[in-house]
């Protein structure tokens, strides 16, 4: 059997962090390498950990060739609000590292790549409930622009390069051992974080503003099930959606007050909430349940329980 050798760029963002954790169970602390451009915080820690920055493409190569590496998860990227903030910056960033990951993965021809897309691909005039896998994208964010046209690139690559290139389009993810930095959807970790400690939370999302979210232990099983998933049962080469349940500002809040009914939630809407109302509210994910077997674990009042269970221990 092939030894696998696995590189995760972006390895200390909210989804990286936790997936690297994933890929060390599984394959070994010495055969997956986590890098980022930072020294890593928390739980990653005690790793085999290495700064690279995947916009410098030469040390990018040397990196790969040095270490032999097999698989990339490719995870650095620009979020929606930030990029809002700095649109040419999430372009360089979030395409340039891209195509510097595919022409990698050509040049030494590596097994796989995984590349994440999100529901930021779609836009206003999507159809907003049960949005079908093949639809209208028109994204107005910057950061959906990328993940749009690295959907395209990530299906050309495996059209023409045959790189074998596996994505899913992330809803909102929730998690509680590290903090997300600079998306549309984050309000939905800060606001346990919030009920903990102060037990109130002003959201910059109005009331009954739906969307598609995901536990964070969800999303690592959906994006490890997809890499260990055999190459002809993953038939779509853009990204597939993926999708666990949808909610309103209010309804988590509810779930919240289950387990600390003193919290009080109230509503100030921000530029992000015209981000939050060009996304759809839920997705059909039936091709990834087909395909390769995807079946998420949690709803709403689940992952509540879990993350006041678990999240005192981190604040
Ligand atoms: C964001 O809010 O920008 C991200 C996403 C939905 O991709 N969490």
């Amino acid at each position: 059997m092939k030894k696998h050798k696995i590189l995760i760029i972006g390895a200390g963002g909210q989804l990286g962090s936790e997936l690297t954790q994933g890929l060390w169970q599984i394959y070994g602390k010495e055969n997956v390498i986590a890098t980022d451009i930072k020294d890593p915080q928390g739980i990653l820690g005690q790793g085999n950990f290495e700064i690279l920055d995947v916009l410098k493409e030469k040390a990018l190569f040397e990196f790969i060739k040095k270490n032999n590496i097999t698989q990339i998860y490719h995870l650095a990227a620009v979020l929606s609000a930030t990029g809002e903030r700095n649109p040419k910056f999430a372009w360089h960033l979030n395409m340039d590292g891209l195509v510097h990951v595919l022409d990698a993965a050509v040049e030494f021809k590596l097994d796989r790549v995984y590349w994440p897309s999100s529901i930021a691909a779609f836009g206003p005039t999507t159809p907003k409930q049960n949005t079908p896998q093949d639809t209208i994208m028109d994204p107005t964010t910057i950061y959906g622009i990328t993940k749009l046209a690295g959907e395209r690139w990530c299906d050309w690559y495996f059209r023409n390069k045959g790189v074998d290139v596996r994505s899913l389009r992330y809803p909102g993810l929730i998690g509680y051992k590290t903090k997300p930095g600079g998306g549309t959807t984050d309000y939905a970790v800060d606001i346990y974080i919030k009920a903990l400690t102060d037990k109130k939370f002003e959201c910059f999302l109005s009331e009954h503003t739906y969307l598609p979210m995901m536990y964070m232990d969800d999303a690592v099983k959906a994006t490890l099930v997809i890499m260990e998933a055999p190459a002809e049962k993953v038939k779509i080469r853009s990204s597939y959606n993926v999708s666990a349940m949808s909610f309103s500002p209010a309804e988590i809040a509810k779930s919240i007050q289950k387990h600390i009914p003193e919290f009080t939630i109230s509503y100030q809407p921000d530029f992000r909430q015209s981000i939050a109302d060009s996304w759809p509210q839920s997705l059909d994910d039936m091709r990834a349940r087909q395909d390769w077997g995807w079946q998420p674990a949690f709803d709403l009042d689940k992952m509540t329980a879990e993350i006041l269970k678990h999240l005192p221990a981190y604040l």
